[in-house]
């Protein structure tokens, strides 16, 4: 199946044209003239933590593509994200026709089609660490996903961490730390911003809403990713949003 039909029972939402816009010193070219052939499938804004890794990853690889927003709440929803995505989750990239889901899965197949965008650092040791961070925020870490959702539009000054939720925050801070030790910053590999860079960016906003204490280092490198024109772009959108729903506060 190809992607750039507009499935029949979507509701409430449609195909929105992305314009190319390279990141600040990424050096990425565009590997498609045009969004025409590229489509990638988004939820909520302000929840939707997948989502922002997939978008980044996408604005990262400096390929142009479409967005489809499909909106969780609604009825269809789900046959709309089936149709979408075999796993009926979002992120869903599809390009020429070929589907990639899974967030992990698009960041590989972005760096196989954008390799000048460098999405994994090009030194065999350190696209092996890259590699192992993303990991491990795609597997784990599933205190504080469960107990500090991502939740752009919110303000929680007085948020209790509870203990193991403290323990994956101390353990992304560690990590966070390395990198930057290892690499210099201000992004997790240096100066070029990577596939890990969009994994932790969630994190990132997280720790803003909930004003998860940090050290200086790690606050330096939140203020870092809260700073880039993708995650404004990314955040006035989510302001823009209607939908404030209960169910939809949790890891989502
Ligand atoms: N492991 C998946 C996680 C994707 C995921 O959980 N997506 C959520 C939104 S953030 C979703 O599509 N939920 C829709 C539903 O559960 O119906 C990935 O890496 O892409």
């Amino acid at each position: 199946m190809t992607s750039s039909a507009t499935p029949p029972t979507r509701r409430n939402s449609r195909p929105r044209a992305t314009s190319l816009k390279l990141a600040s010193g990424s050096g990425a070219q565009p590997a498609t003239p045009d969004a025409a052939d590229t489509e990638l499938s988004i939820s909520s804004r302000n929840y939707s933590s997948w989502s922002l890794r997939g978008w980044l990853m996408m604005k990262f690889s400096g390929i142009a593509f479409r967005e489809v927003v499909v909106p969780i709440d609604a009825p269809g929803a789900r046959a709309e994200l089936l149709l979408l995505a075999p796993s009926i989750l979002v992120p869903c990239l599809t390009h020429r026709g070929i589907r990639v889901w899974d967030t992990l899965a698009i960041g590989e197949y972005l760096n196989e089609i954008a390799p000048e965008a460098r999405l994994l650092p090009e030194d065999p040791v350190q696209r092996a660490h890259c590699r192992s961070i993303c990991g491990e925020m795609h597997s784990g870490f599933t205190a504080m996903r469960a107990s500090l959702p991502m939740n752009i539009r919110a303000r929680l000054a007085e948020f209790k961490v509870w203990s193991k939720a403290r323990q994956d925050i101390e353990r992304i801070e560690a990590i966070w730390q390395d990198c930057l030790e290892r690499h210099g910053g201000p992004f997790l590999f240096g100066s070029r911003r990577t596939l890990a860079d969009a994994m932790f960016a969630p994190v990132a906003s997280r720790f803003t809403t909930y004003a998860v204490a940090l050290s200086p280092a790690s606050a330096g490198y939140r203020d870092t990713i809260m700073a880039m024109p993708e995650i404004a772009e990314w955040t006035a959108a989510a302001l823009a949003e209607p939908e404030e729903l209960d169910e939809l506060d949790m890891e989502f």
